[in-house]
């Protein structure tokens, strides 16, 4: 089975090459052929030339450049570049700063091979698995984000509707006609979501641990904040059709 893994980076020098080689040692498995594709946004600190250096030594890992458009526009290019140029089963979705720890990515891909569409590393099926690190700001920034997105966009079946860990089934991420989504930044995310619960997808919640980045700056500042705000008046869509959302804990 063919498995590609997606990972958006901006200024993820000294963590990507690290995160590459954990991420295929963690899928190494006979029955999974495994696609690294990184999508980088000419990123000032050389993020680029790790991930060169890594596609040299390791194989299945591939580079995407271009200038910066968002989080969101470069998962549009990333996922477009994986379904045009292969025929994967399952598309993950995964930051580069270690908050998504490869070692649980075997997990999200069981959940898919169990019969999911998308499993959803989540931090709040479990208790709160945020780090214990987080200010108040950062809490309260996820938990209102969370809120938003169950209640006023109506993706109220998932706990935690702006984790961008995620593994698809193929199929269901064609579903979501991702490509139309016109959010630009980290609301993609929670776009694709929305459109994932609306085409009736099996979406399963499976709890990880999330560490706060060690290494790098966090890029979530106060312009996906504003275009968070924006979208979301312009969606608003309480009553999207439900879907039980199962869960595993850890
Ligand atoms: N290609 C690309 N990647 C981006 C962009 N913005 C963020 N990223 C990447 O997206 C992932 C998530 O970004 P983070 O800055 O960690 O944001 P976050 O995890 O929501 O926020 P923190 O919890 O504060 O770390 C990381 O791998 C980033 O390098 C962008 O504009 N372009
Ligand atoms: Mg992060």
């Amino acid at each position: 089975m063919k498995i590609a893994v997606v990972i958006p980076t901006y200024n993820e020098r000294g963590n990507v090459g690290r995160l590459i080689e954990q991420v295929l040692a963690a899928l190494a498995n006979p029955r999974w052929l495994v696609q690294v594709v990184v999508v980088d946004d000419e990123s000032p600190d050389g993020t680029a030339t790790e991930v060169l250096d890594c596609a040299t030594r390791l194989p299945g890992v591939s580079l995407l450049s271009g200038p910066r458009a968002g989080l969101g526009a470069a998962y549009v290019r990333g996922l477009d570049h994986v379904l045009t140029t292969d025929t994967p089963a399952i598309v993950i979705q995964m930051d580069a700063d270690f908050s998504h720890a490869p070692s649980d990515l075997p997990r999200l891909v069981a959940a898919i091979e169990d019969g999911a569409d998308l499993a959803i590393g989540s931090r709040y099926v479990d208790g709160n698995r945020t780090p214990c690190d987080w200010g108040w700001r950062r809490r309260l920034l996820s938990w209102c984000g969370n809120l938003v997105a169950r209640h006023w966009l109506g993706i109220a079946p998932v706990r935690d509707c702006t984790a961008g860990f995620r593994a698809w089934r193929t199929s269901a991420l064609k579903n979501t006609a991702y490509g139309e989504v016109t959010a630009q930044g980290y609301v993609f995310l929670v776009a694709l979501l929305k459109n994932a619960t609306q085409s009736g997808a099996d979406i399963r919640e499976v709890t990880v641990h999330f560490p706060d980045r060690k290494l790098g700056e966090s890029k979530l500042g106060r312009k996906e904040i504003v275009e968070f705000a924006r979208w979301a008046v312009m969606n608003r869509s309480p009553r999207t059709v439900p879907t039980e959302c199962a869960t595993q804990a850890r």
